[in-house]
């Protein structure tokens, strides 16, 4: 007998929390093959009804099942065949839809036509991601993330493969298979999970010094974002904006976060993985879910292509970045993710990206590592998505229109009528190509380049320079960034058992700066390295045109947001607490686009001070500090929470990792309980002596640490 309850009549399926937001063509594409009618009854892949789902056909009661039970073999087979394989890097990650709108048009130096008309919308699907883990590991890892975003452009889908850092550990794509195994766990236990931390890594990165610059960038907070909404997006690469006349441009993408760039502290990070492994993906999907829509402004550098040689650094090679004080970068217009995806599987798991999806107005450089990803990504693809017609996946499928003399393949969903050549005259010469040169419009032409050369396996001298700009990234770091790095290659390399790689590495870092290296190798316990010959700063690609000593645009101090939008703030409470206060705290931030949460010992109510019952969101032992951005510790709930472990647990991580933090009144007794005495005087804690009044002089106070997010200096 089955206990199945009856039917409802609003199907799970149907998002339920999302606000309904402007419909865009790709949703309104999406329609034609999401499920219809999922409330009416169950029935098999061929359509036919099913009496009972839970019981195979057998003989009598106890009897063996019967092979003739076709709907038992289709429900085994379908579901032993619902795994494919996961990417082989950036297996995890997250994705949303939304749209791009350019501020205005870039006509001038692109014949793209969605960079053509300011605030006209093209359509996107972003997934964001990790690089080393599987499906299921921790988002919280000390890792690059991947930040791929497909415009569903009119004229083709364009698609933007990016990463939150705007170097890359090689140089050449064939050093990717080398690099790939090395930082994937290793070879015979399969372990670390989600962690550079080892051997093989480090053993890599120590023989391939090209690799120090994206280093200095993986041992920084960057590689332990606060959430996807709070990182930036970089190209990487040069590539190449053509316009109209076929006149190119030399560019690199940026993405900004409108929140600004935040990070966790490492030790936080680590804690949010136990705590909450689906830590940024749950907050891309309740943001979006509760109309709090991530933003992004899209810039680019521009660099005239005579230009092309008047850099300290090759603009080809992927390890080094253009900095924004020589090339300042020029917002061109906004990406805001305002829709979950449906269907995790269907829709982020079965998305396609590759670099070598462009459209008419964007084009390649010689960059070599592009060119190996030109290939790749296709590849890859034939065997994740198993056949060449995964671009007709919804997800993948383009709003412009498809006319392809491909044919057949496992999982063709097209019927295609007539010929599938060319040329032919049987099928009226259709589909034709649109020649016509320059000027036609919405037809990819190929920049065209002037090459000439020998076939030769060799790096370009230009490429030769290593060091310059990971010692431009560590001198451009503020003084608690710095710290955080050497504790970051101090963990990574004392996480490594051969002492040759780690005596190597720390050789390497000589080049970057003696005084990292020297307090990394005394803290991993190798001899301090020899000082490297004269820091070669600026010189390099051949020419001596000098780069700037400091980056500032590369430093977090400089990066943080306007406001406290969606941060999150924790309010303890207790038996007795100061309930106006707790209730004036939370329509404060409220009212700044912060959301406040309150939590006691245990869940429904605690009774306030003034006899009321006021309302918990979550048990604390449920939560962990490490899952907010701050914390308020309210008048009056001195009775009961210095006693509770998890409160004082709380209130003692809560400072460890820098947190902004608001004592009110007898509050202040939590904090002796947990060994801070009265936390006076403490970078980023706003107190309100016992007997005071909160003002808006104090919340306005506790406004301003909320929005500077971390006190590393603590
Ligand atoms: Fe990728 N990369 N990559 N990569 N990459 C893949 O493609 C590859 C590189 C990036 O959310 C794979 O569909 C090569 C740089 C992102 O689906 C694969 C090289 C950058 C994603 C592949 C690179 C990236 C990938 C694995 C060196 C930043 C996830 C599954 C030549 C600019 C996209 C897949 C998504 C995924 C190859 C280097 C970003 C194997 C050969 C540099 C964001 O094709």
């Amino acid at each position: 007998m089955s206990n199945a309850p009856e039917p409802r009549s609003a199907p799970r399926s149907a998002p339920q929390t999302e606000p309904q937001t402007q419909r865009d063509a790709k949703d309104a594409a999406l329609d034609a093959v999401r499920a219809t009618d999922p409330d009416g009854p169950l029935t098999t892949d061929q359509g036919v009804r099913v009496d009972d789902t839970d019981n195979s056909l057998a003989v009598g009661d106890r009897g063996p099942t019967l092979l003739e039970d076709f709907q038992l073999r289709e429900k085994l087979t379908h579901f032993d065949h619902e795994r494919i394989p996961e990417r082989v890097v950036h297996a995890r990650g997250a994705g949303a839809y939304g749209f791009f709108e350019p501020y205005e048009s870039l006509a001038e130096f692109t014949c793209a036509d969605f960079l053509q008309q300011a605030g006209r919308r093209t359509p996107v699907f972003v997934r964001f991601s990790t690089v080393q883990g599987p499906r299921g590991s921790a988002d919280t890892v000390r890792d690059v993330r991947g930040f791929a975003t497909k415009f569903y452009t009119r004229h083709g889908n364009y698609d933007l493969v990016g990463n939150n850092m705007p170097v890359f550990f090689i140089q050449d794509a064939v050093k990717f298979p080398d690099f790939v195994h090395a930082v994937k766990p290793e070879p015979q236990n399969e372990i670390p999970t989600g962690a550079s931390a080892h051997d093989t890594f480090w053993d890599f990165c120590s023989l391939q010094p090209e690799s120090t610059h994206m280093l200095m960038w993986l041992m920084s907070d960057r590689a332990i974002p606060r959430s996807f909404r709070m990182m930036q997006g970089f190209g990487v690469h040069t590539f190449r904006l053509v316009d109209r006349t076929g006149r190119g441009t030399f560019v690199k993408f940026h993405w900004k976060p409108v929140l600004g760039v935040c990070s966790q502290v490492w030790d936080e990070a680590q804690l949010t993985a136990g705590r909450d492994p689906d830590f940024h993906r749950r907050d891309l999907w309740e943001a979006i879910a509760a109309g709090d829509f991530p933003e992004y402004e899209l810039g680019v550098q521009l660099i005239p292509e005579e230009d092309e040689f008047a850099f300290p650094f090759d603009l080809l090679d992927p390890t080094k970045l253009v900095p924004e004080e020589l090339v300042p970068v020029r917002p061109v217009g906004r990406m805001v993710l305002d829709r979950n995806p449906q269907n995790f599987f269907a829709e982020t798991e079965q998305a396609a990206f590759h670099t070598a999806n462009v459209v008419p107005g964007i084009d390649f450089t010689n960059d070599p590592l592009l060119q190996g990803r030109n290939f790749s990504y296709l590849d890859t693809q034939l065997i994740r998505l198993g056949g060449p017609n995964f671009a007709q996946l919804p997800v993948n499928r383009p709003l412009a229109e498809v006319r392809v003399n491909h044919r057949d393949g496992y999982g063709q969903q097209v019927v295609h009528p007539g010929t599938s050549y060319a040329p032919n005259s049987l099928g009226g010469g259709c589909p034709a190509t649109m020649g016509g040169g320059q000027l036609a419009e919405g037809v990819f032409q190929h920049y065209q380049q002037r090459i000439d050369g020998a076939a030769i396996r060799r790096r370009s001298p230009s490429f030769d320079d290593h060091y310059s700009q990971a010692a431009l990234f560590w001198r451009s770091m503020a003084d608690w960034e710095q710290r955080h790095i050497t504790a970051g290659f101090a963990f990574e390399l004392g996480k490594v058992e051969d002492q040759e790689v780690r005596r190597r590495m720390v050789g390497n870092l000589v080049h970057v700066d003696p005084g990292l290296a020297a307090e990394v190798a005394r803290r991993i316990g190798v001899p301090e390295p020899e000082a490297a010959p004269a820091d070669r700063a600026t010189a390099s690609a051949g020419n001596d045109v000098a780069g700037p000593r400091v980056s500032p645009a590369l430093s977090l101090e400089n990066l943080r947001g306007p406001g406290i939008r969606t941060r999150k703030v924790a309010v303890l409470a207790a038996p007795g607490v100061d309930g106006g206060q707790v209730r004036a705290v939370r329509e404060r931030l409220g009212q700044a686009g912060a959301g406040a949460e309150t939590l006691a010992a245990h869940g429904g109510h605690v009774l306030a001070q003034d006899g009321g019952h006021l309302p918990v969101d979550r048990p604390l032992s449920t939560t962990a500090s490490v899952l907010y951005d701050a914390l308020v510790v309210p008048d009056g709930s001195d009775r009961t929470l210095p006693a509770d472990p998890d409160a004082v647990a709380f209130f003692a991580e809560a400072l460890r990792h820098g947190k902004p933090v608001a004592v009110l009144g007898s509050g202040v007794e939590l904090s002796r309980a947990a060994g801070f005495g009265a936390p006076d005087g403490l970078a980023g804690v706003a107190v309100c002596a016992d007997g005071q009044r909160p003002g808006p002089a104090f919340w306005d106070e506790f406004t301003r640490l909320v929005e500077h997010h971390r006190f590393p200096s603590r």
